[in-house]
């Protein structure tokens, strides 16, 4: 009885915590936080949204601007896979 509820538990938990989004670091949508997502936010660092180079979703903390703020978000959840 109580062995299968953690299990239950652990299923549910796991399946919330599938997926990645985008403001936790998954810049590239692959559902893991990886040199992909550095990659993409390296290419917009320093950009507004006016610049040539904007991304809105590398803008991880929503400040209209790509910064290092922004990349400590993926760097604090670097290697998670959803
Ligand atoms: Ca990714
Ligand atoms: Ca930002």
């Amino acid at each position: 009885m109580t062995t299968l509820f953690l299990v239950n538990m652990l299923i549910i938990v796991g399946s919330v915590s599938a997926a990645i989004p985008p403001s936790e670091g998954d810049i590239v949508d692959d559902d893991i936080v990886n040199i992909l997502d550095v990659l993409e936010w390296a290419t917009a660092f320093g950009s507004t949204p006016t610049s040539s180079n904007w991304n809105s979703v590398a803008d991880i903390d929503g400040n209209n601007i790509v910064n290092i703020l922004d990349g400590a978000v993926i760097a604090v959840n670097f290697g998670r896979q959803g």
